[in-house]
């Protein structure tokens, strides 16, 4: 046997692809277009994995079988390049971002291009080039006119010992991530946002969403949270609190009222007494996520303020507490002890008082909540909740002292970081004009290459930088140092991929309308709600400006499974499981990796890695190398050939990959009688999987064309009962061969002649078999009628489908 060199075959062709510019695509209206989009990767230093080499696989083959069903495919790549771990690299390592981002994406691209994937490079894109970042400002310079960017007091995890901002996810229990001595604190800054909430009613519909897996939609609907209710104003000092309630029914029963202690207006009702108490307070909790908050032990402190009910005119304490929402509804609750559990609990620490106004609770031991009959509750005595819910918000209504209301979950983005690598932010403060927007002709506002990384935010140091003319007087200003969040790049990256080097304008609306809406997009569940929602946002965003004609960026979503390493978790550096694909390339060839990843499991479900697996998907690729005994494709093969093509199309349309690979491992087996011609057509079919190596042999046939661009086959005539009588025919090879296992045991002598008794139907079908048989076993084959085997007295017993067999 020969050596095959793999590597070689790999290089050989990929320098092919690439010289001959196999993959790269423009519109073309006469053809169909195809987009398959896989989630936008951040360059990791560390490379790529199999975990990643999985992913990639995946949609490969996809828009590989697309292209070769005539369509005009769209299949790019390109970089999330910007964010935190470059920035924390350069700090840990004193490599600048940009440079240790660069060598990340070269690695990355090398790796990517190994495992042959057909992407079309000449569209390739990285954020944290000025050409890409400018068009973010571009976008955001359009929200700003339309009030959709905008600045706001927010409150913000700030670390005094690094002078910082954090994100959340730099905040490690209530401490800095790098000063573990250090709480962190929580200051109201003014921060720019984007203004999401604006389409919260047509992200909260996902009917568009046609192919999308039913728990992404779930998770979606959850993020964005509709929630039905009634704002009643309450008054605090005079002034006007529109406070949110689901259940108006409970209105008799409040007894207090909570403040959130992130509230930026907090401070305004708190009274000159309560002042220490509560600043004291405020020092003491720690920055918690939502999730968190609900687990949390509710506190909170009187603020000296009373709220006036409008129902009652009872005047009730105002109290900050750590379970409130600052930016959900208006920031407070009215508090029903006796029918919510977080205000009971509350109301138990603090010794307020609980007034019960649904009955049918036990409210001495936990809070009552659910619906029911209203008592203490004057005019609306005996209704029940839904009624009471009806004729109170009515009755609110009428008075004007409160209106219906639907509120979203779904918060304001926040998209200030105070980092270096980012996209910076385009405006400009000057002490004349306010805040000034950068104009159009000015951008890209490209981030300075010299700043101090350590202490706060790096642009902060870059004097020259910050220092500029304002746009509008001419005189002293200052830019925005804050950069925006990264999600921000991957907002429309997919469009990008459509224009990819236009300089004058952001894309050109002809190209996108071509190859929009993407076709296929192919993730990870982890990017269920942020990403899928921003990045719908930003599409019904640039559809208002006119730039876009369609509302839903991807109607099929497709979940990939995670590669699991053989301990039997996720693949990950950081649980030291990986499997590189460079070492099993160099042991096995990229084409049995690529061929093992789809054949384990169907790609929507997990994988693992097994080095037993990879052998069976090894010794296949090898026999198919060595096959070279082409003749004629009897009437049988040619019949499953048939078969498989159509049952393979289907499976692959649908990415059932693992059952395609099945079929076409199974209709290999029946290779002793095949031509040329349809060894090629299995070839191509194997090309999705196994694109080197097919290349090679389609090469070999004799063929000048890449295979990779020829016509996926068409099922032509399938034989079903030849078929049928085939199957039968190996099952009973099948039975012989475990006889004779059976007999080798034993340690019999060697046998000379095979008696096969049919059913007296089924003698035809096998007798035309004895040739066959005979050559299979090389001894006498004889097929007879089970009745004759009565005749020479022998008891044997045969069955449809199951003769018996003698062997003497
Ligand atoms: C009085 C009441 C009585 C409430 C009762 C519930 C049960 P969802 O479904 O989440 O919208 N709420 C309002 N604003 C809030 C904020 N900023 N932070 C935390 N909680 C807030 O729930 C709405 C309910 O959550 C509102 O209805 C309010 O409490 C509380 F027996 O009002 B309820
Ligand atoms: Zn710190
Ligand atoms: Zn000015």
């Amino acid at each position: 046997m020969v050596e095959i060199d793999f590597r070689a075959i790999e290089k050989k062709w990929q320098k092919l692809w690439e010289k001959k510019k196999v993959f790269e695509v423009n519109e073309d209206k006469k053809k169909k277009k195809y987009y398959v989009l896989e989630m936008f990767p951040y360059p990791s230093s560390s490379g790529l994995h199999m975990g990643h080499a999985f992913n990639y696989t995946i949609g490969d083959v996809y828009a590989r079988f697309k292209r070769m069903n005539g369509f005009n495919v769209l299949y790019p790549m390109g970089y999330d390049s910007l964010g935190l771990p470059a920035e924390n690299a350069a700090i840990k390592a004193g490599i600048h971002p940009r440079k240790f981002t660069e060598n990340a994406i070269k690695n990355f691209i090398k790796q990517q291009k190994s495992l042959g994937l057909s992407y079309d490079w000449n569209r390739e894109i990285e954020t944290h080039k000025p050409e890409y970042y400018k068009w973010d400002q571009w976008i955001f310079l359009k929200m700003y006119k339309k009030r959709l960017a905008f600045r706001k007091k927010s409150a913000v995890n700030y670390c005094p010992k690094c002078k910082t901002v954090l994100a959340n996810e730099q905040v490690h229990n209530g401490r800095c991530w790098r000063h573990q001595d250090t709480d962190v604190e929580i200051k109201h800054l003014e921060q720019w946002f984007f203004k999401i909430t604006e389409y919260a009613d047509e992200l909260y519909d996902v009917s568009k969403l046609t192919n999308w897996p039913e728990r992404i939609k779930l998770m979606q609907e959850n993020w964005i949270g509709k929630s039905e209710g009634v704002n009643i104003n309450f008054s605090v000092n005079n002034e006007k609190w529109p406070i949110f309630t689901t259940r108006i029914d409970t209105i008799y029963g409040v007894t207090f009222m909570v403040i959130s202690a992130q509230h930026p207006k907090l401070f305004e009702l708190v009274t000159e007494n309560q002042r220490k108490e509560v600043e004291k307070f405020l020092r003491k909790i720690k920055s918690v996520s939502e999730k968190e908050m609900e687990e949390m032990e509710k506190e909170g402190v009187f603020t000296g303020s009373y709220a006036v009910n409008p129902l009652t005119n009872e005047k009730i304490p105002v109290y900050a507490g750590n379970f409130v929402v600052a930016d959900y509804g208006s920031g407070m609750v009215m508090a029903v002890p006796a029918h919510d559990q977080r205000d009971f609990e509350f109301a138990k620490k603090y010794n307020l008082p609980i007034k019960e106004v649904i009955s049918g609770g036990n409210i001495k031991e936990r809070a009552f909540t659910d619906e029911g009959i209203l008592i203490n509750s004057q005019q609306f005595n005996g209704l029940n909740s839904k009624k009471a819910i009806e004729e109170i918000t009515k009755y609110l209504e009428q008075r004007k002292l409160g209106r219906r209301t639907i509120n979203y979950k779904l918060r304001d983005w926040l998209i200030s970081r105070q980092r270096y690598w980012g996209t910076p932010i385009p405006m400009v403060y000057c002490d004349k004009c306010g805040i000034v927007p950068v104009p159009e002709k000015d951008l890209p506002v490209k981030l300075p290459e010299k700043v101090k990384f350590g202490e706060g935010n790096p642009l902060e140091t870059a004097k020259n930088w910050i220092n500029v003319k304002c746009p509008n007087c001419k005189g002293k200003a200052k830019r925005e140092t804050d950069t925006m969040d990264t999600f921000v790049n991957s907002g429309w990256y997919y469009l990008r991929y459509c224009d990819a080097k236009n300089k004058k304008e952001i894309f050109d609306k002809k190209k996108t309308a071509y190859w929009n809406p993407i076709d296929i997009y192919i993730g990870g569940a982890e990017h269920a709600c942020m990403h899928l929602i921003y990045f719908r946002f930003y599409t019904k965003f640039l559809r208002d400006l006119g730039l876009l004609n369609y509302d839903e960026p991807a109607p099929r979503l497709f979940n990939q499974g995670m590669l699991h390493g053989v301990d039997g978790t996720v693949m990950s550096k950081s649980r030291g499981n990986v499997v590189l694909p460079e070492e099993v390339s160099k042991k096995y060839g990229i084409d049995t990796s690529r061929l093992f990843l789809v054949s384990v499991a169907s790609p929507d479900k997990d994988v693992s890695w097994d080095e037993k697996g990879i052998e069976g998907s090894f010794r296949f690729i090898k026999r198919i190398m060595e096959f070279n005994k082409f003749k004629k494709t009897s009437k049988i093969v040619e019949s499953k050939l048939n078969k498989t093509i159509k049952e393979v199309t289907d499976d692959i349309e649908n990415l059932r990959y693992n059952l395609a690979v099945i079929k076409l491992r199974e209709l290999f087996e029946h290779f002793d009688n095949i031509s040329k011609k349809d060894f090629g057509t299995f070839l191509k079919m194997l090309a999705v999987f196994c694109p080197h190596i097919c290349e090679e042999l389609w090469h070999k046939l004799g063929n000048k064309s890449f295979i990779s661009l020829e016509k996926w086959p068409v099922a032509g005539k399938i034989d079903e009962k030849l078929l049928k009588e085939e199957t039968t025919l190996e099952k009973l090879i099948e039975d012989i061969k475990n006889i004779f296992k059976i007999l080798e045991t034993r340690g019999e002598k060697r046998k000379n002649k095979i008696t096969v008794f049919a059913i007296p139907n089924e003698v035809n079908l096998y007798k035309q078999a004895e040739g066959r048989l005979e050559k299979i076993f090389c001894m006498k084959v004889e097929v007879l009628s089970v009745k004759e085997a009565k005749v020479t007295g022998k008891v044997i017993k045969a069955v449809p489908g199951k003769p018996g067999i003698l062997i003497e």
